[in-house]
């Protein structure tokens, strides 16, 4: 479609708001048929992604109770995270919404950039890590975003965590899983992940069918503040040449991403979460509780506390052996 600036705006919004509807992202407010209210998280890293994301929100559902929240992560190249941080609170601030931060240093010891530290100590001394290896940064940032978004907005009672993922970003990873046969995670992709998991507080993608180049156009023409830098260590991520060679394919072909979303959602989906449920045991259902944090699981104990433990233990094992000082000083949760 060829449109002017202001119907392209209302064009996105219009088609965000039909998918939220169409898929019960949410059940917007209806004082005449119900007393239900949303409280809705929106996770905003000060990227043009969520930026986006809250703009849409807020100018489609003017009286849902939407808050906003911002993983303070330490990435300190060029500011990256001190300029996320004030822009993402410039927008709460210009839109009224209200805003929280969590810092994962005080939440937890140690930042993304002490972890590259860490891992630099050990490279540089040679330093065997037994039969564990570190993993790259994102996945470390990963594990911390959604743990620590999904404690803040079940602590405070919120019925939805809406993040900014987009077409773009659900096709690459749709291809990397399926290159890896990642028969779990392809299974798991979805726009909004299950709601009858104790403590896990549904998580909504509502850009699921926008693309990259509409969010980016989208901010471009309603002037939305976001950081124009990229993190430093987003040149480690495997996924950017994939990324890369999708954006090739959909010059060439275009609607192959929506296409293929669309498709996966459609056919492949059910029979792979079919499968999946018949084949593991270790069922999203399966209630289990972490022995340490309480939050859910599917062993014992849930990667997050197991995986906090180990990085705890090389960060204390490099503080003794270089007299360095590192971690705050927080209590290790659980040995
Ligand atoms: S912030 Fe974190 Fe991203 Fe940086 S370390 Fe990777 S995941 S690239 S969106
Ligand atoms: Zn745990």
């Amino acid at each position: 479609m060829y449109l002017c600036k202001e119907h392209f705006l209302r064009n996105l919004e219009k088609r965000v708001k039909r998918f939220i509807e169409k898929k019960h992202l949410i059940y917007p407010w209806n004082p005449k048929y119900s007393r239900f209210r949303e409280k809705i998280l929106v996770a905003l890293s000060g990227g043009k992604d969520s930026q986006v994301l809250l703009h849409v929100l807020k100018r489609i559902y003017p009286d849902e109770y939407i808050e906003g929240l911002y993983v303070e992560l330490g990435i300190s190249h060029g500011e990256y995270s001190k300029d996320s941080h004030e822009v993402a609170k410039r927008t709460c601030d210009k839109l009224g919404v209200p805003f929280h931060v969590v810092e994962i240093k005080k939440e937890y010891g140690f930042n993304i950039d002490d972890i590259q530290k860490l891992k630099e100590i050990f490279r540089k001394n040679d330093w065997s890590l037994g039969r564990g290896h570190f993993r790259g940064q994102c996945s470390y940032c990963g594990m911390f975003k959604r743990y620590a978004i999904n404690k803040f907005a079940y602590e405070n009672d919120f019925t939805n965590v809406a993040t900014g993922h987009n077409l773009t970003d659900e096709t690459t990873s749709l291809i990397n899983n399926f290159f890896n046969q990642s028969q779990m995670f392809l299974a798991r992709m979805d726009y909004k992940s299950d709601a009858d998991v104790d403590k896990l507080v549904p998580r909504i993608k509502p850009l699921y069918y926008t693309s990259e180049e509409e969010i980016m156009m989208y901010a471009f023409y309603d002037g939305i503040e976001h950081v124009p830098t990229e993190c430093v260590y987003a040149a480690q991520a495997n996924n950017l040449k994939l990324k890369d060679a999708l954006a090739e394919i959909e010059g060439y072909r275009i609607g192959t991403m929506i296409s293929l979303m669309r498709r996966f959602q459609k056919v492949m989906k059910p029979i792979m979460r079919d499968y999946i449920e018949r084949e593991s045991h270790l069922s999203e259902r399966s209630n289990l509780l972490c022995d340490t944090c309480g939050f859910p699981t599917f062993s014992d104990r849930c990667n997050f506390c197991r995986t906090l433990n180990s990085l705890k233990n090389r960060f204390r094992q490099a503080e003794n052996a270089l007299d360095l000082k590192i971690l705050e000083d927080i209590e290790p949760e659980g040995n």
